[in-house]
């Protein structure tokens, strides 16, 4: 009997799209014109990534490297932040980032499967919206139910919050859905929710610590609704 999957939730950042690069960008950028003299280089950033959330991020990073300036920082951080998004939006509506492969092939598979689909994601809704226009020419504003983001789930990954969250509003139980996520706290996050989850590396993520994945793939290419349908183990 193959399993009763019955919805695909997925992760943005890193999983729908190689976003992690622009994010970084646009934090450098911010940064800038915030007067603040932090740059986060690539190496730098992968280690930052192990905070999800880009507020949280930056505290965290204030906290370890620059706590003298931890006590103004909450007075600058929403702005600071907002003019992140703006900075990122703006990048990626212009199309700067694809889709990775397979994602939009998989995705048009498991509608005509009859598959819901929904996002979790920890990123600001703006981010997710904005991608869509830029990486899909808004196709991808008709793919699914419903998005579950950082405004919805302010408790961040590896916190199961936005996963509980989405069960809730599929009315399904963990096991009849299959997140698809790119970090360890997307892991971890999933599978605290009771979501069996599939990894596909990125480049921020590649050699993590994926303990609880199905399967960990290189990415979406040839991958079909059967081969994720068999990947998740029978309901019961
Ligand atoms: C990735 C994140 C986000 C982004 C930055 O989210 O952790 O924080 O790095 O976006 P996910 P914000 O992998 O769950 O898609 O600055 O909007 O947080």
């Amino acid at each position: 009997m193959t399993a009763s999957l019955a919805a695909l939730l997925f992760d943005v950042d890193g999983t729908l799209a190689e976003t992690e690069e622009t994010h970084r960008r646009a934090f450098n950028r911010a940064f800038a014109e915030f007067g603040l003299p932090w740059v986060w280089d690539p190496s730098l950033y992968r280690r930052l990534l192990a905070v999800s959330g880009g507020r949280e991020r930056i505290l965290a990073f204030a906290a370890a490297h620059d706590p003298a300036r931890l006590a103004t920082l909450d007075a600058v951080l929403p702005s600071m932040h907002a003019r992140k998004t703006a900075l990122y939006t703006a990048a990626v509506a212009t199309g700067a980032v694809s889709l990775r492969p397979g994602v939009e092939a998989l995705i048009l598979a498991a509608r005509e499967a009859g598959l819901r689909l929904a996002v979790t994601t920890t990123t600001s809704r703006a981010n997710v919206l904005a991608l869509f226009d830029g990486a899909t020419a808004g196709r991808a504003h008709g793919w699914f139910e419903f998005l579950a983001c950082a405004e919805d789930a302010p408790v961040k990954k590896p916190d199961p919050q936005v996963y509980r969250l989405a069960l809730d509003r599929l009315g399904l139980p963990g096991g009849a859905c299959l997140a698809l996520e790119d970090t360890t706290n997307g892991v971890r996050a999933a599978v605290a929710a009771g979501v069996p989850v599939v990894v596909t590396e990125s480049v921020y993520s590649v050699g993590d610590d994926f303990t609880g994945a199905l399967a960990v793939l290189p990415d979406l290419a040839m991958v079909t609704v059967e081969r994720l349908r068999a990947l998740v183990p029978p309901a019961g």
